[in-house]
């Protein structure tokens, strides 16, 4: 029996009024579950019963607050197994990796909890005697927090961590092609024990609650992971209300590969990178930049290895890439491989769907690598799929040039063992990311995450101390003891002036 969601508000599910939708296995077709797509009505008043629990909230000690967050962390941990099943199902990436999209949020949840006992302020001297000066983090008020579907618990995880040890109720909509993800997340939370309110979960397509969320004069942020177009979409909507905006909007990222680099390394580093979750991460790596001196045996070596990945149902332990997520995904990748043989990039291996007994019922596509150049269309533009495009580089100074000439800047890297290049390279990149002899993925909870350029505002950094910038603005205090008017700058001048 496919089980019918509701949503989530007041701490339960609610039956909804809107009409429904499936949930799909893009590896086989199977639905499911279906999800409702939440009424104006309904999203008015998921975001009533956040506002609601409010005030209650945000006056929780921080370290109870916290308690919290470990007690969901326990809880995801316990069902890690059952959770990265249903990622792997409902998403495509292979098992291994949906069992590490649920670690990620358990290590946030984790990381953000202890944050709870943290949560530092700063106390700095007044000019005045008998005066003390402080700041303090306020939570923002309930917030919105729209999600993609390439990371089902884990974006979640770092978003809603955050906000909630901030003191900020959330209301969250995952994406429609992962929403049963949300509800096994949002299942956790409940089970933790977040009071009434303080957790909701509205599904429903993006123009109409994603923008009613977004809009709705009781949401005093937003934090969205998604395109480029939508992305700019809810950075317009959210300046109407001057409210903060966290925004995530995805990478053309780079590996550079130098001359001396290790060759089994980086073939290591680039079949992960560029073909783990399909190709479908932000931080994936979808050029490499190869130096001309090594360029044709880098070449040799990584056709070989990608023509020999196995691609299949993703559930299959042995399995190296399962499909991407939706019939819309394949037909953006299939286009874009399309793009790349009518602009003259040379095919270099895949670069077709797969057919055929069970591959018929879902979306598998080959790994495939195209040679291209900088001017190409597969060289600028994020395909979020299972292509990669390699570019030949004269020296460090043009590789540089090349990773540069996008106007993304999330996530890059450089393979080398020489120190000049390896530093010279933390500098010149221009990415809120680089790692050296690693591909470019594998952030870590305890670490800023975000870019630069489109990728989204610099001051979007998730995970690490700086999630609660997202969610969090700074009060200044100060406490006058003196028992009489005392005037800043005024008096201060008469103190110096003697
Ligand atoms: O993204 P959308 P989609 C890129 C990737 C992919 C493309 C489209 O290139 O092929 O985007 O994917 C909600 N107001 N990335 O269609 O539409 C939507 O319901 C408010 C990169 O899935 O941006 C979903 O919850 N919300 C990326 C979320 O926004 C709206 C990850 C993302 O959907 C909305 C995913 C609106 N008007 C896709 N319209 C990355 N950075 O990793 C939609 N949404």
């Amino acid at each position: 029996m496919v089980q019918e969601y509701g949503l989530f508000f007041n701490g339960k599910w609610h039956k909804s009024e809107g009409k429904r939708f499936d949930t799909r296995n893009p590896a086989t077709g199977e639905v499911l579950a279906t999800f409702p797509m939440a009424t104006p009505a309904e999203v008015a008043a998921g975001i009533k019963a956040a506002k609601g629990s409010f005030e209650k909230w945000r006056k929780t000690p921080a370290p109870r607050r916290g308690e919290l967050l470990l007690e969901a962390a326990r809880i995801m941990k316990q069902k890690k197994e059952e959770l990265g099943r249903v990622v792997t199902s409902e998403m495509g990436k292979v098992i291994a990796e949906g069992r590490g999209d649920v670690q990620e949020a358990i290590d946030f949840y984790t990381y953000a909890a202890g944050e709870g006992r943290r949560m530092f302020g700063e106390t700095v001297p007044s000019e005045l005697p008998n005066k003390m000066c402080l700041t303090v983090r306020m939570p923002v008020g309930p917030v919105g927090l729209i999600t993609p579907w390439n990371f089902p618990v884990a974006i979640p995880g770092w978003k809603s961590g955050a906000a909630l040890i901030a003191g900020c109720p959330i209301v969250f909509k995952p994406s429609s092609l992962t929403p049963l993800c949300g509800a096994k997340f949002v299942d956790c939370l409940d089970e933790a024990g977040f009071p009434p309110g303080v957790v909701t979960m509205l599904t429903g397509s993006g123009s109409n609650v994603g923008d009613g969320i977004v809009a709705h004069p009781d949401i005093r942020a937003v934090s969205f992971t998604g395109g480029v177009d939508t992305g700019k979409h809810v950075y317009e909507s959210a300046a109407k209300k001057m409210i903060k905006v966290g925004l995530e909007l995805g990478g053309k990222n780079a590996i550079i590969a130098m001359d001396d680099a290790n060759l089994d390394l980086l073939m290591d580093g680039v079949m992960f990178g560029a073909f783990g979750t399909a190709g479908q991460r932000c931080t994936a790596t979808s050029r490499l930049i190869v130096h001309e001196r090594v360029y044709d045996s880098v070449v040799g070596e990584l056709v070989e290895r990608a023509a020999k990945l196995k691609v299949g149902n993703p559930l299959d332990e042995k399995v190296d890439m399962g499909p991407v997520a939706s019939a819309d995904q394949e037909k953006k990748v299939l286009e874009y491989i399309e793009i790349g043989k009518k602009e003259g990039d040379k095919l270099l291996t895949g670069g077709n769907k797969l057919r055929g007994g069970v591959y018929d019922r879902g979306f598998l596509i080959q790994p495939t690598v195209f040679a291209t150049d900088r001017k190409k269309r597969l060289a600028n533009e994020e395909i979020f799929g299972p292509v990669l495009s390699v570019l030949k580089a004269k020296d460090y100074e043009d590789a540089v040039a090349i990773a540069n000439s996008v106007k993304y800047g999330l996530s890059s890297s450089i393979y080398t063992n020489d120190l000049r290049w390896a530093f010279r390279s933390m500098q010149d990149l221009e990415a809120g990311i680089t790692y050296v002899n690693a591909p470019t993925i594998g952030a870590e909870v305890q670490l800023p995450f975000g870019g630069t350029k489109e990728t989204g505002p610099t001051d979007t950094r998730e995970a690490g101390t700086t999630a609660l910038e997202e969610f969090t603005y700074w009060k200044t205090i100060y406490v006058d003891y003196s028992g009489r008017l005392q005037k800043a700058q005024i008096d201060t001048a008469k103190l110096v002036g003697g």
